[in-house]
Protein backbone atom coordinates (compact mmCIF):
# COMPACT_ATOMS: atom_id res chain seq x y z
CA UNK A 1 0.00 0.00 0.00
CA UNK A 2 1.04 3.49 -0.80
CA UNK A 3 1.56 5.34 2.21
CA UNK A 4 0.99 9.38 2.17
CA UNK A 5 0.43 10.36 6.18
CA UNK A 6 -0.86 9.64 9.09
CA UNK A 7 -3.55 11.40 11.27
CA UNK A 8 -3.15 11.27 15.25
CA UNK A 9 -5.99 12.01 17.30
CA UNK A 10 -5.90 12.16 21.37
CA UNK A 11 -9.80 11.30 22.30
CA UNK A 12 -11.08 12.12 25.67
CA UNK A 13 -14.23 9.39 25.68
CA UNK A 14 -16.34 9.57 29.06
CA UNK A 15 -17.10 6.15 30.67
CA UNK A 16 -20.36 5.29 31.67
CA UNK A 17 -19.29 4.53 35.10
CA UNK A 18 -15.77 4.96 36.64
CA UNK A 19 -13.18 1.77 36.10
CA UNK A 20 -11.24 0.99 38.95
CA UNK A 21 -8.38 -1.16 38.79
CA UNK A 22 -5.78 -2.20 41.49
CA UNK A 23 -3.63 1.04 39.57
CA UNK A 24 -6.43 3.28 39.79
CA UNK A 25 -9.59 4.87 38.26
CA UNK A 26 -10.39 5.97 34.87
CA UNK A 27 -13.73 8.32 34.33
CA UNK A 28 -12.25 9.13 30.99
CA UNK A 29 -11.14 6.99 28.54
CA UNK A 30 -7.92 8.90 26.82
CA UNK A 31 -6.99 6.92 23.80
CA UNK A 32 -5.00 8.08 20.51
CA UNK A 33 -6.87 6.70 17.38
CA UNK A 34 -4.61 6.93 13.86
CA UNK A 35 -5.78 7.40 10.18
CA UNK A 36 -3.74 6.00 7.80
CA UNK A 37 -4.03 8.22 4.43
CA UNK A 38 -3.00 6.10 1.42
CA UNK A 39 -3.48 6.02 -2.18
CA UNK A 40 -6.16 3.97 -2.06
CA UNK A 41 -8.30 5.26 0.52
CA UNK A 42 -8.29 5.75 4.44
CA UNK A 43 -7.46 2.95 7.24
CA UNK A 44 -7.84 3.41 11.16
CA UNK A 45 -6.11 2.37 13.76
CA UNK A 46 -6.42 3.11 17.88
CA UNK A 47 -3.61 3.03 20.10
CA UNK A 48 -4.53 1.94 23.68
CA UNK A 49 -2.21 3.93 25.72
CA UNK A 50 -3.89 5.21 28.59
CA UNK A 51 -3.18 8.92 30.00
CA UNK A 52 -0.59 7.36 32.97
CA UNK A 53 1.87 4.91 32.86
CA UNK A 54 0.00 2.74 34.85
CA UNK A 55 -0.59 -0.24 33.41
CA UNK A 56 2.49 -0.66 31.58
CA UNK A 57 5.28 2.19 30.60
CA UNK A 58 3.62 3.37 27.96
CA UNK A 59 1.24 6.45 28.19
CA UNK A 60 -0.31 9.01 25.87
CA UNK A 61 2.06 11.26 25.43
CA UNK A 62 5.45 8.91 25.12
CA UNK A 63 3.10 6.86 22.18
CA UNK A 64 2.49 10.68 20.74
CA UNK A 65 6.48 11.61 20.82
CA UNK A 66 7.47 7.93 19.68
CA UNK A 67 5.29 7.79 17.22
CA UNK A 68 5.43 11.23 15.11
CA UNK A 69 9.09 11.76 15.85
CA UNK A 70 10.07 8.29 14.86
CA UNK A 71 7.66 5.40 14.01
CA UNK A 72 5.17 7.13 11.15
CA UNK A 73 8.49 9.02 9.84
CA UNK A 74 10.44 5.60 9.45
CA UNK A 75 6.75 3.86 7.45
CA UNK A 76 6.80 7.07 5.46
CA UNK A 77 10.22 6.70 4.55
CA UNK A 78 9.26 3.41 3.14
CA UNK A 79 6.97 4.76 1.05
CA UNK A 80 5.23 1.62 -0.11
CA UNK A 81 4.74 -1.31 2.04
CA UNK A 82 2.44 -4.26 3.07
CA UNK A 83 1.00 -4.68 6.74
CA UNK A 84 3.00 -8.04 6.96
CA UNK A 85 5.96 -5.17 6.47
CA UNK A 86 5.13 -2.99 9.14
CA UNK A 87 6.40 -4.51 12.33
CA UNK A 88 10.11 -5.44 10.76
CA UNK A 89 10.51 -1.94 9.55
CA UNK A 90 9.46 -0.65 13.46
CA UNK A 91 11.51 -3.29 14.83
CA UNK A 92 14.44 -0.72 15.36
CA UNK A 93 12.44 0.93 18.01
CA UNK A 94 12.59 -0.48 21.35
CA UNK A 95 9.39 -1.04 22.94
CA UNK A 96 6.16 0.73 22.77
CA UNK A 97 4.38 -1.81 21.39
CA UNK A 98 0.62 -0.18 21.60
CA UNK A 99 1.65 2.23 19.15
CA UNK A 100 3.55 -0.05 16.70
CA UNK A 101 0.09 -2.41 17.19
CA UNK A 102 -1.91 0.82 16.14
CA UNK A 103 -0.20 2.03 13.53
CA UNK A 104 0.11 -1.29 12.42
CA UNK A 105 -3.64 -1.82 12.72
CA UNK A 106 -4.50 1.27 10.39
CA UNK A 107 -2.35 0.29 7.58
CA UNK A 108 -3.93 -3.01 7.42
CA UNK A 109 -7.43 -1.75 7.81
CA UNK A 110 -6.48 0.57 4.79
CA UNK A 111 -5.00 -2.58 2.83
CA UNK A 112 -8.24 -5.02 3.24
CA UNK A 113 -10.50 -2.50 2.69
CA UNK A 114 -8.44 -1.61 -0.82
CA UNK A 115 -9.21 -5.74 -1.41
CA UNK A 116 -12.22 -5.61 -0.16
CA UNK A 117 -11.48 -8.43 2.09
CA UNK A 118 -12.64 -8.45 6.21
CA UNK A 119 -9.67 -9.10 8.31
CA UNK A 120 -11.68 -12.05 10.52
CA UNK A 121 -11.28 -13.53 7.21
CA UNK A 122 -7.67 -12.77 6.89
CA UNK A 123 -6.62 -13.52 10.63
CA UNK A 124 -8.09 -16.71 10.72
CA UNK A 125 -11.32 -16.30 12.19
CA UNK A 126 -13.72 -19.76 12.33
CA UNK A 127 -16.72 -17.94 14.11
CA UNK A 128 -19.28 -15.22 12.79
CA UNK A 129 -19.74 -14.22 16.81
CA UNK A 130 -18.06 -14.36 19.99
CA UNK A 131 -18.98 -14.88 23.64
CA UNK A 132 -18.71 -11.93 25.12
CA UNK A 133 -17.02 -11.54 28.71
CA UNK A 134 -16.99 -8.49 31.14
CA UNK A 135 -14.46 -7.05 33.03
CA UNK A 136 -15.82 -5.29 36.37
CA UNK A 137 -13.72 -2.67 38.36
CA UNK A 138 -13.33 -2.86 42.06
CA UNK A 139 -16.58 -1.47 43.48
CA UNK A 140 -16.89 0.23 47.26
CA UNK A 141 -17.58 -3.24 48.84
CA UNK A 142 -18.95 -6.85 48.33
CA UNK A 143 -22.67 -5.75 47.91
CA UNK A 144 -22.07 -3.13 45.16
CA UNK A 145 -19.81 -5.92 43.61
CA UNK A 146 -23.08 -8.19 43.52
CA UNK A 147 -24.90 -5.22 42.08
CA UNK A 148 -23.02 -4.60 39.56
CA UNK A 149 -22.37 -8.04 38.60
CA UNK A 150 -26.08 -8.88 38.23
CA UNK A 151 -26.73 -6.08 36.37
CA UNK A 152 -24.24 -8.05 33.71
CA UNK A 153 -25.65 -10.98 34.30
CA UNK A 154 -29.19 -9.68 33.51
CA UNK A 155 -27.72 -8.34 30.23
CA UNK A 156 -26.51 -11.74 29.20
CA UNK A 157 -22.75 -11.68 29.06
CA UNK A 158 -21.67 -14.83 29.57
CA UNK A 159 -18.64 -14.44 31.99
CA UNK A 160 -17.52 -12.20 34.69
CA UNK A 161 -13.97 -11.20 35.78
CA UNK A 162 -13.84 -8.76 38.54
CA UNK A 163 -10.81 -6.60 39.40
CA UNK A 164 -9.25 -7.22 42.53
CA UNK A 165 -6.01 -5.87 45.12
CA UNK A 166 -4.31 -6.28 48.30
CA UNK A 167 -7.55 -6.24 51.06
CA UNK A 168 -10.27 -6.22 48.01
CA UNK A 169 -10.25 -9.43 47.32
CA UNK A 170 -11.77 -12.67 49.07
CA UNK A 171 -14.46 -11.08 50.72
CA UNK A 172 -15.59 -9.71 47.11
CA UNK A 173 -14.83 -13.04 45.24
CA UNK A 174 -16.60 -14.95 48.05
CA UNK A 175 -19.65 -12.40 47.75
CA UNK A 176 -19.95 -12.95 44.02
CA UNK A 177 -19.57 -16.53 44.15
CA UNK A 178 -22.55 -16.83 46.60
CA UNK A 179 -24.54 -14.84 44.92
CA UNK A 180 -24.89 -16.38 41.25
CA UNK A 181 -23.78 -19.92 42.04
CA UNK A 182 -21.75 -21.56 39.52
CA UNK A 183 -21.21 -18.72 36.88
CA UNK A 184 -17.83 -18.77 34.89
CA UNK A 185 -15.99 -16.22 36.79
CA UNK A 186 -12.28 -15.43 36.90
CA UNK A 187 -10.61 -12.40 38.58
CA UNK A 188 -7.77 -9.70 37.87
CA UNK A 189 -5.34 -8.19 40.42
CA UNK A 190 -3.02 -6.41 37.78
CA UNK A 191 0.15 -7.31 39.32
CA UNK A 192 -0.63 -5.46 42.75
CA UNK A 193 0.73 -8.48 44.39
CA UNK A 194 4.03 -10.39 45.46
CA UNK A 195 4.90 -13.91 46.55
CA UNK A 196 4.70 -12.73 49.86
CA UNK A 197 0.76 -13.05 49.85
CA UNK A 198 0.42 -16.50 48.45
CA UNK A 199 -1.61 -17.44 51.65
CA UNK A 200 -4.07 -14.58 50.57
CA UNK A 201 -3.92 -15.81 46.70
CA UNK A 202 -4.26 -19.92 47.33
CA UNK A 203 -7.67 -19.08 49.64
CA UNK A 204 -9.40 -18.05 46.32
CA UNK A 205 -9.54 -21.26 45.33
CA UNK A 206 -12.08 -22.13 47.52
CA UNK A 207 -13.94 -19.85 44.68
CA UNK A 208 -13.72 -22.28 41.53
CA UNK A 209 -12.33 -19.81 39.20
CA UNK A 210 -11.74 -20.30 35.49
CA UNK A 211 -8.34 -18.50 36.37
CA UNK A 212 -6.79 -15.53 38.24
CA UNK A 213 -5.19 -13.00 36.09
CA UNK A 214 -1.73 -11.30 36.55
CA UNK A 215 -1.62 -11.23 40.08
CA UNK A 216 2.79 -10.59 40.49
CA UNK A 217 4.46 -8.10 38.06
CA UNK A 218 5.29 -7.73 34.62
CA UNK A 219 8.92 -9.01 35.29
CA UNK A 220 8.26 -11.51 38.26
CA UNK A 221 8.09 -14.28 35.38
CA UNK A 222 9.63 -16.91 38.03
CA UNK A 223 8.04 -16.22 40.47
CA UNK A 224 4.65 -16.49 38.93
CA UNK A 225 5.60 -19.99 38.12
CA UNK A 226 6.29 -20.45 41.92
CA UNK A 227 2.99 -19.11 42.81
CA UNK A 228 1.35 -21.00 40.13
CA UNK A 229 2.97 -24.33 42.09
CA UNK A 230 1.17 -23.51 45.54
CA UNK A 231 -2.50 -22.48 43.71
CA UNK A 232 -5.45 -24.90 42.47
CA UNK A 233 -6.73 -21.88 40.29
CA UNK A 234 -5.25 -21.40 36.47
CA UNK A 235 -2.37 -18.60 36.62
CA UNK A 236 -3.29 -16.68 33.14
CA UNK A 237 -0.27 -13.77 32.34
CA UNK A 238 -1.54 -10.36 31.13
CA UNK A 239 0.82 -7.61 31.50
CA UNK A 240 4.16 -10.25 30.99
CA UNK A 241 3.39 -11.35 27.37
CA UNK A 242 4.39 -8.50 26.05
CA UNK A 243 5.28 -10.96 22.44
CA UNK A 244 5.29 -14.43 21.21
CA UNK A 245 8.98 -15.21 22.79
CA UNK A 246 8.07 -14.05 25.94
CA UNK A 247 4.80 -15.88 25.74
CA UNK A 248 6.90 -19.04 24.89
CA UNK A 249 9.33 -18.70 27.79
CA UNK A 250 6.64 -17.89 30.07
CA UNK A 251 4.61 -20.95 28.84
CA UNK A 252 8.35 -23.09 29.17
CA UNK A 253 8.86 -22.04 32.96
CA UNK A 254 5.46 -23.04 33.98
CA UNK A 255 4.67 -19.11 34.65
CA UNK A 256 1.33 -19.24 32.80
CA UNK A 257 -1.21 -21.96 31.40
CA UNK A 258 -3.53 -20.03 30.34
CA UNK A 259 -3.00 -16.52 28.23
CA UNK A 260 -4.60 -13.30 27.92
CA UNK A 261 -3.96 -12.14 24.15
CA UNK A 262 -4.07 -7.96 23.94
CA UNK A 263 -3.08 -6.97 20.24
CA UNK A 264 -1.68 -3.56 21.99
CA UNK A 265 0.74 -5.22 24.88
CA UNK A 266 2.42 -7.55 22.75
CA UNK A 267 2.82 -4.68 19.35
CA UNK A 268 0.14 -6.15 16.83
CA UNK A 269 -2.44 -7.93 15.84
CA UNK A 270 -0.09 -9.95 13.75
CA UNK A 271 2.22 -10.88 16.56
CA UNK A 272 -1.29 -11.63 18.39
CA UNK A 273 -2.34 -14.06 15.89
CA UNK A 274 1.59 -15.91 16.13
CA UNK A 275 0.81 -16.09 20.35
CA UNK A 276 -2.53 -17.80 19.12
CA UNK A 277 -0.91 -20.05 16.71
CA UNK A 278 1.95 -21.03 19.23
CA UNK A 279 -0.52 -21.36 21.82
CA UNK A 280 -3.02 -23.74 19.97
CA UNK A 281 0.03 -26.06 18.90
CA UNK A 282 0.79 -26.52 22.60
CA UNK A 283 -2.73 -26.88 23.77
CA UNK A 284 -2.97 -23.69 26.04
CA UNK A 285 -5.89 -22.17 25.98
CA UNK A 286 -6.15 -18.46 24.96
CA UNK A 287 -8.66 -15.64 25.05
CA UNK A 288 -9.20 -12.29 24.09
CA UNK A 289 -8.10 -9.23 26.72
CA UNK A 290 -9.47 -5.80 25.93
CA UNK A 291 -8.16 -2.18 26.76
CA UNK A 292 -11.50 -0.14 26.95
CA UNK A 293 -10.91 -0.06 23.13
CA UNK A 294 -13.73 2.07 20.78
CA UNK A 295 -14.91 0.67 18.04
CA UNK A 296 -12.24 0.40 16.33
CA UNK A 297 -10.61 -1.67 18.74
CA UNK A 298 -13.18 -3.43 19.26
CA UNK A 299 -13.71 -4.55 16.10
CA UNK A 300 -10.60 -6.10 15.80
CA UNK A 301 -10.98 -7.93 18.91
CA UNK A 302 -14.10 -9.80 17.46
CA UNK A 303 -12.09 -10.50 14.80
CA UNK A 304 -9.22 -11.79 16.90
CA UNK A 305 -11.56 -13.47 19.27
CA UNK A 306 -12.75 -15.45 16.35
CA UNK A 307 -10.13 -17.68 15.71
CA UNK A 308 -10.01 -21.40 16.35
CA UNK A 309 -7.80 -21.31 19.85
CA UNK A 310 -10.18 -18.58 21.59
CA UNK A 311 -11.35 -21.17 23.69
CA UNK A 312 -12.45 -19.07 26.88
CA UNK A 313 -14.91 -15.88 26.12
CA UNK A 314 -12.92 -12.44 26.22
CA UNK A 315 -13.32 -9.20 27.25
CA UNK A 316 -15.27 -8.40 23.98
CA UNK A 317 -18.13 -6.77 25.81
CA UNK A 318 -20.77 -3.99 24.05
CA UNK A 319 -19.49 -0.77 23.66
CA UNK A 320 -22.47 -0.09 25.73
CA UNK A 321 -20.31 -1.26 28.77
CA UNK A 322 -18.01 1.34 28.45
CA UNK A 323 -19.19 4.14 26.04
CA UNK A 324 -22.52 5.80 25.51
CA UNK A 325 -21.46 7.37 22.18
CA UNK A 326 -19.11 5.54 19.89
CA UNK A 327 -16.79 6.86 16.95
CA UNK A 328 -18.28 4.45 14.90
CA UNK A 329 -21.56 4.10 13.29
CA UNK A 330 -22.36 0.69 14.34
CA UNK A 331 -20.84 -0.32 17.57
CA UNK A 332 -20.90 -3.53 19.20
CA UNK A 333 -24.06 -4.94 20.68
CA UNK A 334 -24.52 -7.80 22.98
CA UNK A 335 -26.36 -10.40 21.26
CA UNK A 336 -27.98 -13.70 23.67
CA UNK A 337 -23.98 -13.03 25.36
CA UNK A 338 -22.21 -12.33 22.26
CA UNK A 339 -20.69 -9.91 19.83
CA UNK A 340 -20.89 -10.61 16.24
CA UNK A 341 -17.42 -10.04 13.79
CA UNK A 342 -17.96 -7.85 11.58
CA UNK A 343 -18.30 -8.81 7.99
CA UNK A 344 -17.54 -5.81 6.09
CA UNK A 345 -13.85 -4.82 4.21
CA UNK A 346 -11.14 -4.28 6.59
CA UNK A 347 -12.48 -3.57 10.18
CA UNK A 348 -15.77 -3.56 8.94
CA UNK A 349 -17.04 -0.57 10.71
CA UNK A 350 -17.14 2.77 9.44
CA UNK A 351 -16.27 6.17 11.77
CA UNK A 352 -18.95 8.51 12.84
CA UNK A 353 -16.47 11.14 11.70
CA UNK A 354 -19.22 13.43 13.89
CA UNK A 355 -19.01 11.74 16.76
CA UNK A 356 -14.69 11.31 16.53
CA UNK A 357 -14.71 15.18 16.16
CA UNK A 358 -16.90 15.91 19.37
CA UNK A 359 -14.19 13.75 21.28
CA UNK A 360 -11.02 14.90 19.37
CA UNK A 361 -8.64 16.80 21.92
CA UNK A 362 -5.17 17.04 20.50
CA UNK A 363 -4.63 16.37 16.38
CA UNK A 364 -1.74 16.15 14.40
CA UNK A 365 -0.59 15.31 10.20
CA UNK A 366 2.61 13.70 9.49
CA UNK A 367 3.20 13.54 6.10
CA UNK A 368 5.63 11.95 3.71
O1 LIG B 1 -5.97 -5.89 32.80
O2 LIG B 1 -7.37 -6.56 31.38
C1 LIG B 1 -6.84 -5.64 31.98
C2 LIG B 1 -8.60 -2.38 31.13
C3 LIG B 1 -7.53 -1.52 31.05
C4 LIG B 1 -6.27 -1.99 31.30
C5 LIG B 1 -6.09 -3.33 31.65
C6 LIG B 1 -7.16 -4.20 31.71
C7 LIG B 1 -8.44 -3.71 31.48
C8 LIG B 1 -9.65 -4.50 31.61
C9 LIG B 1 -10.85 -4.10 30.78
O3 LIG B 1 -9.76 -5.42 32.37
C10 LIG B 1 -11.00 -4.96 29.61
C11 LIG B 1 -12.01 -4.41 28.64
O4 LIG B 1 -13.19 -4.74 28.76
O5 LIG B 1 -11.65 -3.67 27.71
MG1 LIG C 1 -5.65 -7.92 32.86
Amino acid sequence: IALQGFELRVLHLPLVSPFTTSFGTETVREVIVVRALTDDGDGWGEIVTGAAPLYSSEYTQSAWDVATRFLTPALLERGTLAPEDVAGVLRPFIGHRMVKAGLELAVLDAALRAEGRPLGEYLGAVRDRVPSGVSVGIQSDPAAFVDAVGGYLDEGYVRIKIKIKPGRDIAETAAVRAAFGGIPLQVDANSAYTLADVETLAELDAFDLLLIEQPLQEDDIVDHATLARHLRTPVCLDESIVSAKAAADALALGATSVINVKAGRVGGYLEAVAIHDLCRDAGVPVWCGGMLETGIGRAANAALAALPGFTLPGDVSASSRFYTRDIVTEPAVLEDGHVRVPTGPGLGVEIDQAALDDVTVERVLVRR
